[in-house]
Parts: C-alpha cells; structure tokens; sequence
C-alpha cells in the first residue's frame, strides 16, 4: 500500500505527535529566575487559584526562596557582606504602579513581605537599613538570625582569602564543600484578571561591603512591570544590571515589537557595548514575561535557567541563550 501523507496522520501516534508540535506552548502565567523558580511558581499558582491577585502570586513565590535555607542569595540562609551581616534588597511592582522597596534589611526573613508593606503602608516606595528593620518590627515581622551556620562557615572561609571577584553563575555551582548554591530570584506573574506583577528578592552579592546595594530593590534595574506591555527582572552583577536601567530597558523593548527573548538580548547586547571586557567575565541574565503569556531570557554567559509556569501549573525549565556561547 502506497503510505501518504494523510494514511501517516491518520495513526494514532504520529497524529498526537503533529498536534503537539503545532501547538503553541500554553501562555505563560508566571516565571521565575533559575530552576529552582520551579517551586516559587508552584505556590505562585497556588495563590492564583485560591484567588489571590498577581501581586499575591510572586510575594508567595519569593517567600518560598526566602525561607529555603539551602538557597545562599535569599533571605534566610544568605551569604553575608563581609562583616558577617546578612543584609535583604526586595522590591515589588504592581500592575497599577504600585512600588514598595527595602534595601539592606537585617533579621527579617520575607523582606518581599516587608516591601510590599512599604508600598501599602506608607508614604513612601523604599526602606533603608535600620529604618526598613524598625519598620518591619513595628508590623510585626519576626526578627531572627538570619546568618546559618552553613552561610557562617563560607564566611569564615571567604575570610583567608578576602577575594571579591563574583563567580559567574555561582547560582549553579557548588559553594562551601559541595551544597548547591542558589541566587536572586525575580518574578512576574499574570493573575486571572490578567493584570500583571512582579517581585525581586535577595541578599545580594555574596560578602559584599556594608552598605552595597545592588540592582534587586530598585524599580527599573533589578524589576519593571508595565500592565500594558509586560515586565522584567534580572540576575547577576547588580552593578552591570544598574548601569542599562535593566529590567526598564527590556520592557521599552518590547513595547517597541521584541518578543521578550529579543528584548532582553538587546538590552544584553547594549551593556556589552557599553562596558567591553569589563563583562567578559561577568554574568547578567535578563528574563521578561509580555502580557500574551510569552516568556523569554537572555544572559551574557551560558547556564542562566529560568521556570515558566502556565495557568494549570504546568513548568517548564528553559536555558537561556548567551552572548558568550562557547563557539
Ligand atoms: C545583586 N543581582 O545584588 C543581585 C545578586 C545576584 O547573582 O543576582 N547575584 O547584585
């Protein structure tokens, strides 16, 4: 029997297989910074079906990585400043432009939590240091130490050497005799009344000066959430991420017609033009989320993975594309 194109389709197997691949991933309802953005989205959409809007979604999902000691760049758990304090940036975006930030807050574990109350409960949109601590306390925030022994001893390690050159993608290496190490996580999410938001939790650089803050905290480097467009949030040296307005950058993208990978190539492309060899050793990752459910990254080196989760809670681990592939 002579074997057409439609006696092929008609099996069974090889139908399903041709159905899949011509459809479309399901649009992406929440994505996070890393693998392990997997489980942060899980509570995210969580949150989405017990209602819960989508700044709801990504305050649930980074208080998931705060509360995950094995994760050395988030809240408890996280690597000290080189005076042994470890030191939270968070900041949240909403969809109507509501903003509420901390920036070097100390005791405090979910300092998402205490961002948002910062854009909730007062005047202002950013908390620094003691004052964003008294602040916290005064909602009623538990205070703990948030400094683990694990986090201690790769301290008191760093110490012999005193070394400050940031390792790329120290996220998915081994740190402190073989425990996998974690990072910033950034999310955005779409809850079902398709408004968007986003959060961006971390320690910060691992035993960086008192007093540094990064890009994590601030609205248009570390996180940018426009509810017309989509948003952003990034990874990596925070200083690189502030020097081209990151997260900001990516959304003016893709208001401009780039899908979310593209936007956040060119932003990549852009700081590698701007600062030369003094990136070829650094990482930046940028993840964007558009408000049809498309997700996309792009990193200056390889090995940045992000989580995409769609509304039935389906999630899929991608690896970005780098400007520095090996060739
Ligand atoms: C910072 N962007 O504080 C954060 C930390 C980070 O890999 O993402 N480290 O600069």
């Amino acid at each position: 029997m002579k074997t057409t194109r439609r006696a092929i389709l008609a099996t069974p197997a090889i139908a399903l297989a041709t159905a899949a691949r011509a459809r479309p991933a399901a649009p992406a309802v929440m994505v996070s910074t890393w693998d392990f953005g997997a489980a942060a989205n899980a509570a995210g959409i969580q949150a989405r079906a017990n209602g819960g809007s989508a700044l709801d979604m990504v305050e649930a999902g980074g208080r998931v990585a705060e509360a995950d000691e094995s994760n050395s760049s988030v809240g408890l758990g996280g690597l000290p400043d080189r005076d042994g304090r470890v030191t939270l940036d968070a900041c949240v975006m909403t969809w109507a432009g509501d903003i509420g930030a901390v920036c070097a807050l100390e005791d405090v574990v979910h300092a998402v939590s205490v961002a948002r109350r910062v854009m909730e409960r007062t005047p202002h949109t950013m908390l620094v240091g003691e004052g964003a601590r008294t602040f916290a306390v005064e909602q009623g925030f538990e205070t703990r130490n948030l400094l683990t022994p694990r986090a201690e001893a790769a301290w008191r390690d760093w110490l012999k050497t005193a070394d400050y050159a940031p390792r790329i993608n120290s996220e998915n290496s081994d740190w402190n005799g073989g425990a996998a190490n974690h990072d910033t996580i950034g999310l955005l999410a779409i809850d079902a009344a398709d408004r968007m938001a986003g959060a961006c939790t971390t320690s910060g650089m691992a035993f960086k000066m008192r007093g540094r803050v990064g890009d994590s905290p601030l609205i248009g480097a570390g996180l940018y959430v426009d509810d017309e467009v989509g948003g952003a949030t990034a990874t990596g040296v925070g200083e690189d991420v502030v020097r081209v307005a990151g997260a900001h950058a990516v959304v003016e993208a893709m208001r401009a017609g780039l899908d979310p990978a593209a936007a956040c190539r060119r932003v990549i492309e852009r700081l590698a033009r701007l600062r030369g060899s003094k990136v070829a050793k650094s990482q930046v990752a940028l993840l964007a989320l558009d408000k049809q459910g498309r997700a996309g990254a792009f990193a200056l080196q390889p090995g940045f993975t992000f989580a995409v989760t769609d509304a039935n809670g389906q999630t899929r681990i991608e690896r970005a594309a780098a400007l520095f592939e090996p060739s």
